[in-house]
């Protein structure tokens, strides 16, 4: 079976129909969320276009499909799913037609064709225990699937949380041993696009860095790309106002609520979070968790589910405070007005094709 692998992404494009004004509009999108001006929307376009599809090898062990879910639930044609005409996806065995031994062979043969150049996505946390045991695909564990697949890859992408943090397979009291895929991959960079799920727009905006640029983005210190986990939830909320007002909801029908005041005190878990869903947002840009009423669980972060607390307010002293956080905020203005704007342009541009 030949993989795609060899095609550029402009061929791609071409075949699948896909306009030069929805790939324009796409890279325009994507250099905002890179942080880049406008004006580099071109010179990305013709990186893109003549960039070789990389072979994409994705690996699903413990998780609940939510992940995927995210990406492929999007809008179509949107910038989302834009990802499945950037690469050649030559296994992923939730998505694939093919099953049993037919969907082992092309994972075989994708790595055997691409070793050392393919892009290993993996979700779900990684189970070690009862020599991985607690979960396999084809009678092999995911530890020793991860290990074998790693080896030939250019570099792994941790995608959401139980692959970045082992998630809630590895929440109190983990009867599955479950570890994070850093834990298992250590000689190769692996990215963490943490959520629970992730949000599928970063997914995209990583691998068009790696093809448009031919390198990694910047990371943070937990292995998540700055551009899109560079500030807290609470840096760029648009209830921020009232917060630092001082005007907080103190249930989730009083007259704060229905005011759109800060949901600190309802428990909001937006100041200890890093990701983009402020700015990003979900849904085609639609909205938010906070947009919606409900304060942020903290997905994005280590251990989310064991530090629970979900509808306590953090305890006083355990986060930054609101002058670090001005500082911050300050700071990333500029990537939060540009990734905002990008969600108003993104609403119009649905609402116009509807
Ligand atoms: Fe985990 Fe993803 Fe949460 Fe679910 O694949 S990050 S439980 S959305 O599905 O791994």
């Amino acid at each position: 079976m030949a993989t795609m692998a060899a095609q550029t992404v402009g061929e791609a494009l071409k075949q699948q129909g896909v306009s030069r004004r929805a790939f324009l509009k796409f890279c325009t999108a994507m250099a905002t969320l890179m942080a880049l001006p406008p004006q580099s929307a071109p010179a990305i376009a013709q990186a893109l276009s003549a960039a070789r599809r990389p072979s994409v090898i994705w690996l699903p062990f413990q998780e609940c499909t939510g992940c995927t879910e995210s990406l492929t639930r999007s809008d179509s044609p949107s910038v989302e799913n834009m990802i499945f005409n950037m690469i050649s996806l030559d296994y992923h065995e939730t998505l694939f037609a093919a099953a049993g031994d037919a969907a082992e062979a092309a994972r075989e043969h994708a790595m055997q064709e691409n070793f050392g150049k393919y892009l290993l996505l993996v979700d779900g946390s990684v189970a070690t225990g009862l020599d991985g045991a607690y979960s396999c695909i084809g009678g092999v564990s995911n530890v020793q699937m991860l290990e074998q697949a790693a080896k030939g890859a250019a570099a792994v992408i941790a995608v959401g949380s139980c692959a970045s943090f082992g998630g809630l397979p590895r929440a109190h009291p983990n009867p599955t041993g479950a570890v994070p895929v850093s834990a298992i991959v250590k000689d190769k960079p692996v990215i963490n696009i943490s959520g629970c799920p992730p949000i599928p727009v970063v997914i995209t905006g990583v691998l068009a860095h790696y093809l448009t640029f031919g390198s990694l983005p910047e990371l943070d210190a937990l292995g998540r790309p700055k551009a899109f986990y560079g500030e807290s939830i609470h840096d760029r909320c648009y209830r921020r106002p009232f917060y630092d007002q001082g005007k907080f909801a103190k249930t989730f029908d009083d007259e704060g609520a229905r005011n759109g005041w800060c949901l600190y005190e309802l428990g909001c878990k937006g100041p200890v979070t890093h990701n983009a869903c402020a700015t990003v947002k979900w849904n085609g840009a639609t909205s938010y968790p906070i947009q919606s009423g409900h304060g942020c669980l903290g997905c994005s972060e280590p251990d989310f589910w064991d530090r629970g607390s979900f509808y306590q307010a953090l305890p006083v002293g355990s986060w930054g405070g609101a002058k670090t956080l001005a500082v911050a905020a300050a700071a990333g203005a500029a990537v939060g007005v540009a990734a905002a704007a990008l969600a108003r342009q993104r609403q119009r541009d649905i609402a116009k094709e509807e």
